[in-house]
Parts: structure tokens; C-alpha cells; sequence
């Protein structure tokens, strides 16, 4: 009887806690910053910047402009900040906004996402 009980109660908690995360995320108002992304090349670049960044903590929604070069990030505050998101991108091997690329992750990136090959 008393095990019964005992799992009702945890599933019950569990809910709630479910609940107050949600709720909690909701009142957290997200932050949102445009970075100019000049060393993208290719699909490849935006694609690789869009889904590496996509996978950081605390970051909601990165949309990337091939044509402009910029990208809108879509963040938590609370959990990420954007110099966070620039390094993130600069160790990807590309610049933002006054963040160079990291030379080694640069050096590795394939030939047709180097500057100067189109
Ligand atoms: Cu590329």
C-alpha cells in the first residue's frame, strides 16, 4: 500500500516540478542579438554555425541570413551571454561581429569555407 502511494506522490511531484520549470522558462524573457557573420562562404558555413550554436545551453533560436552574413540569436540571459555565443563561433572557425575566428579551428575548415577561395 504505502509503495503505492509513495510512486503516486513522486509522479505527482514530478509534474509539478515539470510544471514550474515551464513556467519558469515563460517569465524568463529571452534576449535577442543580430551578429555579422563576414566570414561565411557557403551553406556549409551557416548550416555548421546554425547547428553548433543551436546545441549551446541557454541559446533558443539562431537564424542565419546567407545573404547578409548576419545571424539573429535568440538566447536565455540568464544562462548564456553573447561574448559566450561569439567565442562559441570564433572556435567553430568563423568571425562575429568583432571576434576573429579561432586560426586553428579556421586552418581546419574545409577549403571552400576559407576566406578568399570562391
Ligand atoms: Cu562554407
Amino acid at each position: 500500500m504505502d509503495g503505492i502511494n509513495m510512486e503516486a506522490m513522486m509522479k505527482k511531484l514530478f509534474t509539478v516540478c515539470i510544471l514550474a520549470l515551464f513556467s519558469f522558462g515563460c517569465s524568463n524573457a529571452n534576449a535577442k542579438a543580430e551578429l555579422k557573420l563576414e566570414s561565411m562562404m557557403c551553406g556549409m558555413c551557416s548550416a555548421t554555425i546554425e547547428d553548433e550554436i543551436s546545441k549551446l545551453d541557454g541559446v533558443v533560436k539562431v537564424e542565419i541570413d546567407d545573404e547578409k552574413k548576419t545571424g539573429v540569436f535568440t538566447y536565455k540571459a540568464s544562462v548564456i551571454n553573447l561574448s559566450s555565443i561569439e567565442t562559441a563561433i570564433s572556435k567553430l572557425g568563423y568571425s562575429a561581429n568583432d571576434t576573429k575566428a579561432d586560426p586553428d579551428a579556421y586552418k581546419v575548415l574545409s577549403k571552400c569555407c576559407q576566406i578568399g577561395t570562391r
